[in-house]
């Protein structure tokens, strides 16, 4: 049996060892040091890897060079307990949070509908998928996050006669159509913007969430986009990072490990919710068939470069695995150390002015 399974989410509390036991477990010749054989050993049942599993070696280099905190070629007992509380039971025993991000109206039946769209797909197609993980009760929080702009909203092609555009603008008010990337000047500075057609307006039933989306019991609603002047894809900044949403001080203060990205539009605000997610350093993990777009061209160009950047590309039936740990990606493993290395510089920082 692996020795890290019993430690796994739903029965990490009810463990009784502790880190000494584990690395008793992996050091072998019990000198009191794991050396790299041992900790290959232990990185493999980390990640439930089989023997003919070629990703492993490419990153022990890097995982063991930042468990082994001093630099001497083997991991002590004092390291591994750091590894342990900030590395592996991250791995073992993450927060997760679902966002679900504008399963709203007007992206399902209303003005910005995606069947209409170039990818012509159907944005109900998610409540389902959604609402069967919220009844197998697999996060520890929800996030609802909604699009939710003023009627004098830049986006609005409606809106397009309403700024100055930039020189630089290859395309006129006056010709500008849905979808075209105009540039306006804003402030003297030039401000790059797709035309959207008027949407999710502020109260009305296009911005309201789909009825029959699921209410989560341990739900946080976001609004965002409601600054005129500039849009918001991400539900964490808006496109320009001049403003921030709550969303990050909720899943700090809920001290969530994991975020789960689901809802509409696949290649605009699910895909910039997940980059900005790895951004503030979260195990991200992006559910592609909770997930619709606008054109098949921009899904995959998204997928690309949400892969690039260490997200976990899945769908719904491999959730319940992942939240309960049973599944362990070697991508969402080296997150979770990276983040453990930035956590030990700012220990490290602190006992040193101190
Ligand atoms: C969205 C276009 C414009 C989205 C929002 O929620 O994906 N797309 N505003
Ligand atoms: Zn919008």
């Amino acid at each position: 049996m692996n020795p890290f399974d019993k430690y796994m989410n739903d029965n990490f509390s009810t463990a009784a060892e502790t880190y000494q036991t584990v690395f008793s477990t992996y050091d072998k010749n019990s000198d009191g040091f794991l050396d790299e054989t041992e900790f290959t050993e232990l990185v493999k049942n980390l990640f439930n890897a089989k023997g003919d599993d070629t990703r492993i070696p490419s990153q022990l280099d890097t995982l063991f060079s930042i468990i082994d905190l001093n630099q001497d070629g083997l991991v002590n007992l004092e390291e591994f307990r750091y590894a342990w509380f900030y590395w592996i039971r991250q791995i073992l025993r993450p927060v997760r949070a679902l966002i679900v991000v504008d399963v709203q109206n007007d992206f399902i039946s209303g003005s910005l509908s995606l069947s209409k769209c170039a990818a012509g797909q159907d944005g109900s197609a998610v409540v389902p998928v959604v609402n069967s993980l919220l009844n197998q009760d697999l996060f520890d929080i929800v996030v609802y996050s909604s699009d939710w702009h003023p009627e004098d909203h830049i986006s609005f092609v409606e809106n397009v006669k309403m700024r100055t555009m930039h020189p630089t603008s290859k395309t006129d008010a006056e010709s500008a159509k849905v979808l075209d990337t105009v540039v306006f000047e804003f402030k003297g500075v030039p401000r790059v913007q797709t035309l959207w057609p008027k949407h999710c307006t502020q109260g009305s039933w296009g911005a309201q969430l789909h009825p029959d989306l699921k209410v989560a019991e341990k739900a946080f609603y976001i609004n965002k986009g409601m600054n005129p002047d500039v849009d918001s894809y991400s539900s964490f900044w808006d496109n320009d990072k001049l403003s921030k949403t709550e969303l990050s001080t909720i899943l700090s203060e809920n001290r969530v490990t994991d975020v789960y990205v689901s809802g509409l539009a696949y290649d605009v605000c699910v895909g910039f919710t997940a980059h900005h997610a790895v951004e503030h350093g979260f195990r991200t993990i992006f559910i592609e068939d909770a997930a619709r777009g606008v054109s098949l061209d921009g899904i995959a160009k998204m997928r690309e470069d949400l892969l690039a950047r260490g997200v976990y590309m899945t769908d719904s039936s491999e959730v319940p695995a992942l939240t309960k740990s049973e599944v362990r990606p070697l991508c969402l493993g080296i997150q979770a150390a990276l983040n453990y290395q930035v956590a030990w510089k700012i220990v490290k920082q602190k006992t040193q002015s101190s």
